[in-house]
């Protein structure tokens, strides 16, 4: 028996800017956060950068043919904010210039462009006047974002502030994991309060200068269950997982609030931070940042298992093995320990948890999207595998394969009990630069020889074709 996708169902993959272009300094792009923090010893597994990556830069129009090969329907991709206003100055047209070669080639290949705006690599002149921390950046970006629609607002219709303000925030500014590389409680909140506003501040500008555009964020979700669900101890864990990780976006976004039961778990660690964070949301801001969407990315990698106490087994880290030292992205980290349950994992030791995907899909449709209006896409989904090349110059990714068919299986599910997705990005078209993994951790459908360039659809990639063309599991 095949399972038929809905009609108008689009498929389609991400990428983003610094993982694929290159040309880091082409063309008068200046330095962006992950520039920088990539040469800080330590900071990515083999002191890997983005200064070549995929070389998507000059290879751009073989890329889209790739993609139309493929079948493709839609492709998700990136704009630099310092290719296109570097140092957050100026515009510079030959950034502008690139998005608008890319943009024309998807478009003659018949695949529709989903620009997303901001997928973490800020200029670094900005951060050094505060990043994300700085109230002014919002104004700096909501200008870039103008920038992008005079290029390319005839020709571009969907429009994706933010890929994942959870780890351009709290992973980067908390964490210590993302550039640019921060620990403090204080600059996470502040971050996460300044991305949301220029979300917001964004979708209203870009919806004021034309009414017809679709507009949307993306947001990444965790499903957090309890190891025991008669334990408060691990049912509070849970709570905190989701509050920090979910519904910390989701609520000033849909319902125009901070979750209460999160600031008084973030104050109880450290007021300081608090009294800062709710000094910088002014009269005003949460409305801003509940301006109406079309459109919610969902981004869904795996679920987490978590008990109040530290179990006896302990799950593998699945996070880099960086030498630089960090700290939990979660401000109030306190009795949240991951839980092993012997489910398989991908070569991040990331758990491989489908059914969590349906059931996160119920619960942003449910509690939040259907309620407002909003359309829900999967933005980003996949995995990282030790492939190797055959003898064959192939790569037989059986296990990857399996991941896609189980996932869009999960999304099948979802849609066919009502939830409104209406589409799919496997993350990601290519092999990329994997943050602070590097070149070490491989997600693509198509494989990319680092040294020649070379580009090879992973079997993987022809079972995504084939789902494609049938457009049924
Ligand atoms: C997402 N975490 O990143 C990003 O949108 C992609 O750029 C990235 O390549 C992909 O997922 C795979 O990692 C994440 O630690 C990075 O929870 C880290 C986390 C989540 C998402």
């Amino acid at each position: 028996m095949t399972r038929p996708f809905p009609k108008d169902f689009l498929f389609g993959a991400a990428t983003a800017a610094y993982q694929i272009e290159g040309a880091a300094f082409e063309d008068g792009r200046t330095a962006s956060i992950w520039d920088e923090f990539s040469r800080v010893p330590g900071a990515v597994i083999g002191g890997d950068n983005g200064d070549v990556a995929c070389d998507h830069y000059h290879r751009y129009p073989q890329d889209v043919a790739l993609m139309k090969e493929l079948g493709l329907q839609t492709y998700r991709f990136s704009t630099s904010w310092s290719r296109v206003r570097p140092d957050g100055g100026a515009v510079n047209e030959k950034g502008v210039d690139f998005y608008k070669r890319l943009v024309d080639e998807l478009l003659g290949a018949g695949i529709l462009p989903w620009l997303t705006l901001y997928h973490w690599d800020m200029p670094q002149a900005l951060q050094e006047v505060g990043g994300w921390t700085s109230r002014d950046t919002v104004d700096r970006f909501v200008e870039y974002a103008g920038t992008m629609h005079d290029a390319l607002g005839d020709r571009v219709n969907v429009w994706t502030t933010l890929n994942e303000p959870w780890c351009a925030s709290f992973l980067s500014y908390t964490g210590g994991e993302h550039a640019p590389g921060h620990t403090s409680i204080a600059e996470g909140l502040l971050a996460s309060h300044h991305l949301l506003l220029a979300h917001g501040a964004t979708v209203r500008e870009l919806r004021s200068r034309d009414a017809s555009l679709n507009l949307g964020i993306t947001l990444n979700h965790t499903v957090a269950d309890p190891a025991d669900p008669r334990n408060p101890a691990d049912v509070d864990a849970a709570r905190r997982v989701d509050g920090q990780f979910n519904r910390w976006f989701l609520d000033p976004i849909y319902r125009a609030e901070y979750p209460a039961d999160i600031v008084e778990d973030v104050r109880a660690v450290d007021a300081e931070a608090v009294r800062r964070f709710e000094e910088a949301v002014h009269d005003g801001d949460l409305a801003t940042i509940a301006q109406p969407i079309d459109t919610q990315g969902v981004n869904y990698y795996h679920g987490d298992l978590v008990a109040g106490q530290v179990p006896e087994t302990a799950p593998p880290s699945g996070g880099p093995a960086t030498t630089r030292p960090g700290r939990s992205p979660y401000p109030s980290d306190a009795g949240i320990h991951s839980v092993e349950r012997g489910l398989p994992r991908t070569a991040q030791n990331w758990e491989v948890q489908p059914e969590g995907l349906t059931r996160l899909l119920h619960r942003v449709w449910d509690e939040y999207a259907q309620p407002a209006g909003t359309v829900l896409y999967m933005t980003e989904n996949g995995a990282a595998y030790d492939d190797v090349v055959a003898s064959d110059g192939q790569v037989h990714d059986a296990d990857r394969a399996e991941f896609l068919r189980l996932h869009l299986g999960a999304v099948l599910d979802a849609a066919e009990a009502g939830v409104d997705v209406r589409g799919y990005f496997y993350w990601s078209l290519f092999d990329n630069y994997e943050w602070a993994w590097g070149y070490d951790k491989r997600f693509g459908i198509v494989r990319v020889d680092y040294d020649t360039q070379q580009r090879t659809v992973k079997d993987s990639g022809r079972e995504y074709a084939r789902i494609i063309a049938a457009r049924a599991l």
